[in-house]
């Protein structure tokens, strides 16, 4: 029986450089041998897919916040059965783009969605899955939404006002504040090669942690 693989995930407001720097990681890992799987949400299988796309298009209707909810909700459980579970079973180490901290963050902090919602569809849906890791990058808000921005059209999400976004950057905060083990917060407001280094240190840990893993087992 193989080691289950370790599940990390990188979080973040819109912008701040998940994409960029899961690609970095994920090429260290690569590089020191670790068999990685990269994934995202909402996403990551092609039901998944679908659901990101209705739930980033823009609409004419206003979408309820319980509709929003369900949909980040049946896409994570699509994603655990397809793509996550068998991979972590078989050894593998997944790195997503956002994963549950997100739905606290948009639709708790954002939406002002009951957080004890969320937290009751996490253990429907999730069971005990949980990310070993998670790295929040952060940066004040017009960072992030400057940086995004130069793409030129708005998603639905990106619509949304500071307002908005300084509530999903302190839930990110307060969450990474309540669980302080499995959190690694990494400024992301300065170059992007100070970002990696502070990567760096966190990926040399994650290393240790999986060696740990793998004698231990
Ligand atoms: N959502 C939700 O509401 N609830 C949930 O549970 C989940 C998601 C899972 C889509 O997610 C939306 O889904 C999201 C929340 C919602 N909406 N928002 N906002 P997404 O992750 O796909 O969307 P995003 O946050 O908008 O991602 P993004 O805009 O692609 O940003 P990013 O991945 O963090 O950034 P990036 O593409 O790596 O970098 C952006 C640009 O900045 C790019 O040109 C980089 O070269 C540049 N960059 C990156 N780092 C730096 C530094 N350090 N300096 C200078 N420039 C930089």
């Amino acid at each position: 029986m193989s080691i289950r693989g370790l599940f990390i995930t990188v979080e973040g407001g819109e912008g701040v450089g998940k994409s960029t720097n899961l690609a970095f990681l994920e090429s260290f890992l690569r590089d020191n041998g670790v068999d990685v799987v990269c994934t995202r949400e909402p996403g990551g299988t092609a039901i998944g897919e679908d659901i990101r796309r209705l739930l980033l298009q823009i609409r004419q209707e206003e979408v309820c916040a319980m509709t929003e909810l369900l949909l980040i909700f049946a896409a994570r459980a699509q994603h655990i059965m397809e793509a996550i579970e068998p991979a972590l079973a078989a050894g593998r180490t997944v790195l997503c783009d956002r994963f549950t901290d997100a739905t606290y963050a948009y639709q708790c902090g954002g939406r002002r969605v009951a957080w004890d919602n969320v937290k009751q569809l996490e253990s429907l849906v999730q069971d005990k899955l949980r990310p070993d890791v998670t790295l929040l990058l952060d940066a004040p808000t017009v960072i992030g939404m400057s940086r995004a921005r130069v793409r030129g059209e708005l998603d639905r999400f990106e619509q949304e006002d500071l307002d908005f976004f300084d509530r999903v950057r302190s839930s990110y905060l307060q969450q990474a504040k309540n669980d302080s083990g499995r959190y690694r917060v990494i400024d992301a407001s300065v170059s992007l090669d100070q970002v990696q280094q502070q990567l760096l240190t966190v990926a040399n840990e994650v290393l240790s942690f999986w060696h740990q893993r793998s004698v231990g087992s």
